[in-house]
């Protein structure tokens, strides 16, 4: 920490420049910034260093007390600001670390840059207003600035470049190699965004392949008015999870013809309750904003009432319909006989040779007996049909939607393909329940699909280069997928297990999983007396929801769970009844949307979490067969406020979603690799005076650059490894690069420097000289 120093900072203008971690203690570094950009005043004096923020008054001085720790040096290979603002790849910065990185990611913000590339991934950080890049002329200037021969690995960090390279090279490969664009990121990151703006681009790219893409971009927004909704994390959340492909035959070339979408677990509970501060799914208030009047009060569109009211009597009391008229209004919508429906939401048939429980509210007819339902089951009742029938119409919408884009038109042996994935982003609430467990469960599997897709094609290319690896590893959340996946006993299959037993119990469940993953760092049972406050109680004082919480340590953080309801929710099966009931319907639509379940088993359905851990496995083997296009979104804040970066919040993104260990794996293994050609050309001046070494230039590249490294690492200074560069693994030369560890990429830029600087005082000199 010299001032004036050396390469190890962003900047060494009139300081040198490193990078602060926060402490608010010492720096006047606010938890928000996280990272900082300091210029050292002083270097070390008995280790003490002097820093000062740039953006501080002159005068207002940092005392660092242990530099190591706490001031970050930056070694980039470039030595100006404007090249961090300017990068379009971080991992192309050099040995960057991770203060750099988030520098970069602020600047580039400033400037409207929201695209970034780190290595193979996309990074997209969310504007939260307009801004030109996302411009619908910019993206049409875009893909008429693509021609056919353009290379797309050429173009610059954007939505459209991603699908350009995902378009090229399903159309290149000889056998069409599907493709997927994969979006992830937590809830407001931009994902559901990011998706429309690739298949804007595609439609672009595509031009001449008539509207199928165009038909697919309208129906996303047609699927967002049944399955988004506003939340407290973003005001037009995706409720679903959605896998669209769009397909062209391979007899015409590419043209896209046909698409197909397959919607993921639509959050039912919403359309019973929607947590305080949230809404139901936005096309009920476009119902009510846009629908012509008549219309309008023949649905009855006025507001919402109460058909049983589960929060009178007691327990052993018969629950009621509370509004007669209300229930007449949903008689009439559903199209079926008011004391039917009546009948059906306060009763149950049982059929049982002389019941086993006693209850006032059972009675005989014959050899049948009629269960009066307590005002909680006729609520349960009530809901389950409400978010039965919502579901059906969603995938009624979705079949639809298929319809018209031609579905299964081509056959699946016959087709090139692009996917897009658009899941519903990680979540962390105050509370949280079996949602969100399959949410975060979805994440898990998109960030396993990520680390195993990034790695493998990492270790490919090291393979290919000949670059011996075994030494570097890469972390992964196999521990997660592990503990909630594990088809004998995770903490789905626990709760399969739990639905199974006859007197399963949501604190039964929970029960068990403390005594199974009791040794497991991943799960851990909350403190008593948390989750009192979760529920508006006073902190402090046990309740019953102690007994159902546990936690999990996500990939993305921890998440506390509170399984209320778990057992039900996971059964998600309706008293074989009222299938019947819906089948019954006078309304054809709806009659039909029950037809097929009416005449299936209900109770030999399988469970919510098992069909969707099987439909999750499922797509992941598609996802797999395809080449991998990653997009992370990331937002700068958790208020959905323009201009505002938060540090803090976007370092943590960058760790979890895998960004930063994208450039990780990249120091681990080899930051830096260099083409043959480009690191002759950098480092020849290193060997100037070994002319034969550098003749071997063009005919025998790679030894050349052997040679290089071995005449630089005599040339280094003492701060260079010791160890022989290439024998130790520090530095490899690859059949096409040179791939470099970080100290041996310093270790080169000394020598580098001191021959470029002697060159440019001689030409000075020469200059004065000649004047
Ligand atoms: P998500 O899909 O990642 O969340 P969205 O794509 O819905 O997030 O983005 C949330 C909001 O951020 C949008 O409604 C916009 O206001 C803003 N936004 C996102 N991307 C852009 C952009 N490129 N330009 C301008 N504004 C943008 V979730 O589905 O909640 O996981 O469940
Ligand atoms: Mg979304």
């Amino acid at each position: 920490l010299v001032p004036g120093a050396n390469a190890c900072f962003i900047l060494a203008a009139d300081g040198a420049r490193g990078v602060l971690p926060p402490d608010p203690r010492k720096l006047s570094v606010s938890d928000e910034d996280a990272w900082v950009v300091a210029t050292v005043i002083r270097g070390p004096q008995s280790g003490h260093v002097r820093l000062r923020r740039d953006d501080a008054p002159p005068g207002v001085d940092i005392e660092v007390e242990r530099p190591e720790a706490e001031v970050a040096a930056c070694s980039i290979v470039s030595d100006s600001e404007p090249t961090l603002a300017a990068c379009e790849d971080i991992v192309g910065l050099g040995d960057v670390n991770f203060g750099a990185m988030l520098h970069s990611f602020r600047l580039r913000l400033e400037k409207d840059r929201i695209f970034t590339n780190i290595g193979p991934v996309l990074v997209v950080m969310n504007p939260y207003r307009p801004v030109d890049s996302c411009a619908p002329s910019t993206m049409l200037e875009m893909a008429k600035k693509t021609s056919a021969s353009t290379d797309a690995n050429d173009l610059p960090p954007h939505a459209h470049s991603s699908v350009a390279r995902a378009y090229s090279s399903m159309v290149q490969g000889k056998h069409g190699t599907p493709q997927s664009v994969l979006v992830s990121g937590e809830s407001g990151a931009g994902k559901t965004e990011t998706i429309k703006l690739c298949m804007a681009a595609l439609a672009n790219i595509s031009r001449s392949t008539g509207s199928t893409t165009e038909a697919a971009l309208e129906s996303g927004l047609l699927l967002e008015a049944f399955g988004n909704a506003m939340t407290v994390y973003n005001h037009n959340s995706s409720r679903f999870g959605k896998w669209c492909a769009l397909l062209a035959p391979f007899c015409r070339a590419a043209r896209i013809s046909s698409g197909v979408i397959q919607s993921y677990l639509l959050e039912q509970s919403r359309i019973v309750s929607a947590p305080s501060g949230e809404r139901n799914y936005h096309i009920f208030y476009y119902m009510l904003a846009g629908m012509p009047e008549p219309l309008r009060s023949q649905l009855y569109l006025v507001g919402c009432k109460q058909v049983a009211n589960p929060s009178t009597d007691k327990e052993d009391n018969p629950g009621k319909v509370a509004d007669a008229a209300a229930l007449s209004v949903v008689a009439d919508l559903l199209g079926m006989k008011q004391k039917e429906l009546e009948a059906k939401l306060t009763t149950k048939v049982l059929k049982i040779n002389g019941p086993s429980v006693f209850s006032k509210r059972l009675t005989r007819q014959g050899s049948t007996y009629t269960l009066a339902l307590s005002p909680e089951q006729c609520g349960d009742t009530r809901d389950a049909v409400a978010r039965a029938v919502y579901s059906a119409v969603f995938d009624h919408v979705i079949k639809r939607l298929n319809q018209t884009l031609g579905a299964g038109s081509i056959a699946a042996s016959d087709r090139r393909s692009i996917g897009f994935l658009d899941i519903f982003g990680f979540e962390n609430f105050a509370f949280n329940s079996f949602e969100q467990l399959c949410i975060n469960f979805t994440n898990e599997r998109l960030q396993a699909q990520f680390t195993d897709s990034l790695i493998k094609r990492q270790q490919e290319e090291w393979k290919r280069e000949g670059v011996h690896c075994a030494h570097i590893s890469f972390p992964d959340n196999a521990g997660q997928i592990e503990l909630l996946d594990n088809s004998k006993g995770g903490v789905l299959a626990l709760l399969d297990e739990e639905c199974a037993v006859p007197k399963g119990s949501d604190e039964g469940y929970v029960s068990k999983m403390h005594t199974a993953f009791a040794s497991n760092e991943l799960y851990c049972k909350p403190r008593r007396g948390k989750g009192a406050a979760l529920h508006g109680g006073k902190p402090g004082v046990v309740t019953k929801y102690d007994a159902l919480q546990f936690i999990v340590h996500h990939y993305a953080g921890e998440v506390q769970y509170t399984a209320s309801r778990w057992l039900e929710k996971n059964r998600g099966t309706l008293h074989p009844d009222l299938p019947k009931l819906l089948a019954g319907s006078s309304r054809p639509l709806l009659a039909s949307l029950f037809a097929e379940r009416a005449a299936a088993d209900e109770t030999k359905r399988a469970t919510v979490g098992a069909s969707y851990r099987s439909s999750l496995r499922a797509l992941s083997q598609t996802m797999a067969a395809t080449t991998q296009h990653f997009i992370r979104c990331i937002k700068p804040n958790m208020e959905q406020r323009p201009d505002h970066f938060n540090g803090q919040v976007v370092s943590r993104q960058l760790r979890y979603t895998g960004v930063a260990a994208v450039v990780e794996i990249q120091r681990a293994g080899y930051p830096i690799s260099y083409t043959h050609a480009s690191f002759i050309g950098r480092y020849r001046c290193v060997a100037f005076d070994k002319p034969e070494l550098l003749a071997m230039a063009q005919s025998d590249p790679r030894q050349c650059c052997a040679g290089i490294l071995e005449y630089a690492q005599k040339l280094a200074g003492d701060s260079a490894p010791k160890e022989p560069w290439l024998e130790s693994l520090l530095a490899q030369v690859g059949a096409t690069k040179v791939w470099l560890r970080a100290e041996v990429l310093n270790a080169l830029e000394v020598p580098r420097r001191s021959v470029t600087g002697r060159a440019a005082v001689a030409c000075q000199r020469l200059a004065r000289g000649l004047a």
